[in-house]
């Protein structure tokens, strides 16, 4: 998401490239010597000038690749996806070469940071080699399609089911074998890709050498405006501040799914079962709210019912996140983002169906590809998507290296800080509820349902990348991939798989951003970060109550800090963007646990004389 020429905010972004900012930060950008020319008499300034205009160009083309293969997998547009992408990556190395020519050399603040972005943000950096880009565009185009395309079949290859279905198992369903056999089915379709993977991690490490980086997880990690130690101690501290909270709702969900199941099938002192939790990935729980609720009937907040009830389609679910942004002065969408967007599953063929959003033709052509469902997660999915889409919107105007996330959480954060504002308050506005109900029982049950949404996502959110940082540093090998990701997944969710799993497994394939190639510390980072973003913006709007029951719906104060702060783009370090809008200057979990309070004193009281906590 942060640099130059193609921005979408999922997938496997390849132009643009990330130098330790050890290395390349800007006052070593800006100091030593005084000559501002490059041996080839280009000025600094002239350079980022012309790679934008090339990068622009390029982009065109890239764009139209991508977006017809991601709406569209065939044998075909594989073939045009995949040249695109070996273009980009030619593209990259030589803006790198020229880039790095630079450094050393004095330039002004702008144009520093500039040529400091465009040498820091690739996902996939491929080694300076014809033949390496081709085999890199080739696999990352193929493990996106063949994840965008899996389907679980029965024995005979018969009654097939896609992602969308298997889900609404997990979702629905409260039987254990079937709720086993659709986790199980779904994890069929990676292992076909785990060599491929295996493969990217060696090029994708090779090319991360060429530009100063031990391993690409070192290259990801340079994103943040900090030097990469100081990343990792960053994400381990916010972590910290939210892991006993996280331990607190562990402890009281696996009691009551061991009341559901039986203790046979979920033992108290144990890890959970991972297809229990509502989610194909167990990375949100909020589907098993029923089984969690506390106070039973109470304020119930069916919202999913009211919206079928209501007939509410795609476009309908797509205005009414619109309506949200609009309501604080922010901009109606362009007539061509209804026109181009892909918001429903075409029928007749295979297209990769996890919600993304796209920054097309530089803002002029912003669209989201979202195979909306009508169902109120897909609901807050769409606020998700339209943030990725405001944020285009409002930093149109910069130049293209500065369209950006302040870093990538804030990227992530932008719609879900809207989220957090549809309370029972908005809800029964929009005739979504019938009443609301306030009542302590009442808010309890709200907070449940948003922790299980909320907190549980924390520890996914950090070990998916500590997974994928420990494969590129080579501490995880490919013959231990899934014995590693399972530690993971047990150490930091406390969930164990339901059946035994081996190395004939692909089990981190299974979740879109492995053969997606999105890094994915980002979300860890905006559920943390909304939080801040929501209690800044209430401030901003003079509410005076407790964070839970805030909403900015309708306030243009807020809505100008808001949109002051994504005008900004990535033109500046985060901690600038953080203090525009919070006062701030770093990322801080202390508005996510007090917006919680109230449920963290119950979750302790109900917890009492419970043996929480479980073992590897
Ligand atoms: O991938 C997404 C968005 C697109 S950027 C739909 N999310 C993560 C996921 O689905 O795993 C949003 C929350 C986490
Ligand atoms: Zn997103």
């Amino acid at each position: 998401m942060n640099t130059t020429i193609f921005n979408k905010t999922t997938g496997w972004r390849i132009l643009a490239l990330v130098i330790s900012l050890t290395l390349f930060g800007t006052s070593t950008v800006q100091a030593k010597k005084s000559s501002s020319k490059s041996p080839d008499t280009e000025s600094a300034a002239e350079f980022v000038e012309r790679i934008q205009k090339e990068g622009q160009e390029l982009a065109k083309e890239v764009e139209a690749a991508y977006w017809v293969r991601n709406t569209y997998i065939t044998k075909d547009t594989a073939v045009l996806a995949a040249k695109a992408g070996e273009r980009s990556l030619e593209f990259e190395s030589k803006l790198v070469n020229q880039a790095k020519k630079f450094l050393g050399t004095e330039m002004d603040e702008k144009t520093a940071r500039a040529i400091e972005l465009m040498l820091r943000g690739s996902s996939a950096p491929a080694p300076d080699d014809p033949a390496a880009r081709a085999e890199l565009a080739q696999i990352l185009t193929d493990m996106e399609g063949q994840y965008g395309a899996g389907k679980y079949c029965d024995q005979k290859g018969e009654n097939c089911r896609e992602l969308q279905e298997l889900e609404t198992v997990l979702r629905e369903s409260r039987d254990y074998d079937e709720l086993l056999d659709v986790w199980q089915g779904w994890r069929t379709i990676s292992p076909a890709y785990r060599q491929q993977y295996q493969r990217f991690v060696e090029l994708g490490n090779e090319g991360s050498k060429t530009f100063g980086f031990d391993n690409l997880g070192d290259l990801w990690k340079a994103g943040y405006d900090m030097d990469t130690q100081e990343f990792t101690i960053e994400a381990r501290r916010l972590w910290d501040q939210v892991k006993p909270f996280y331990e607190e709702l562990h402890c009281h969900v696996r009691a009551k799914l061991s009341e559901q199941y039986g203790e046979d099938k979920v033992s108290l002192d144990g890890p959970i079962p991972a297809h229990l939790l509502g989610n194909m990935w167990s990375q949100t729980w909020d589907n098993i709210y029923p089984i969690m609720e506390p106070y039973e009937g109470v304020a119930s907040l069916d919202v999913t019912a009211a919206l079928k009830e209501q007939g509410y389609d795609e476009l309908k679910m797509t205005q009414t996140a619109e309506g949200f942004f609009t309501s604080l002065g922010l901009p109606d969408l362009p007539d061509s983002f209804y026109e181009n967007s892909m918001i429903k599953k075409p029928a007749d063929r295979n297209v990769v169906c996890h919600a993304s959003a796209w920054d097309i033709d530089n803002g002029n052509d912003p669209r989201i590809k979202q195979c909306v469902e009508i169902n109120e997660e897909q609901l807050g999915t769409l606020h998700h998507e339209l943030g990725h889409i405001y944020y285009y919107l409002m930093y149109k105007e910069q130049p293209s290296v500065f369209k950006g996330g302040a870093h990538d959480g804030f990227h992530e954060a932008i719609g879900d800080t809207i989220v957090l504002s549809m309370t029972p308050g908005y809800l029964k506005e929009k005739g979504l509820i019938d009443e609301v109900v306030e009542s302590e029982e009442a808010t309890i049950n709200k907070q449940m349902k948003l922790a299980l949404e909320k907190i549980a996502f924390l520890p996914f959110g950090k070990m998916i990348d500590e997974w994928r940082w420990k494969v590129f540093s080579g501490e995880i090998g490919p013959e231990e991939y899934n014995e590693g990701w399972w530690k993971l997944r047990t150490e930091y969710q406390g969930i164990a798989p339901g059946v035994e799993r081996t190395e004939e497994h692909f089990d981190a394939g299974a979740k879109y951003h492995i053969p997606g190639n999105t890094p994915y510390t980002r979300y860890f980072l905006s559920f943390i970060m909304q939080f801040q973003f929501h209690k800044a913006l209430c401030d901003a709007a003079g509410f005076k109550g407790p964070l839970h029951e805030c909403s900015i719906y309708g306030n243009k104060k807020a809505g100008k800090k808001l949109g002051d702060m994504l005008t900004m783009g990535q033109s500046k370090p985060w901690p600038d963007a953080m203090e525009a809008m919070t006062g701030q200057r770093s990322m801080d979990a202390s508005a996510i646990i007090d917006y919680f309070a109230p449920l963290n004193a119950w979750l302790k009281k109900e917890n009492e004389g419970r043996q929480c906590g479980w073992t590897n």
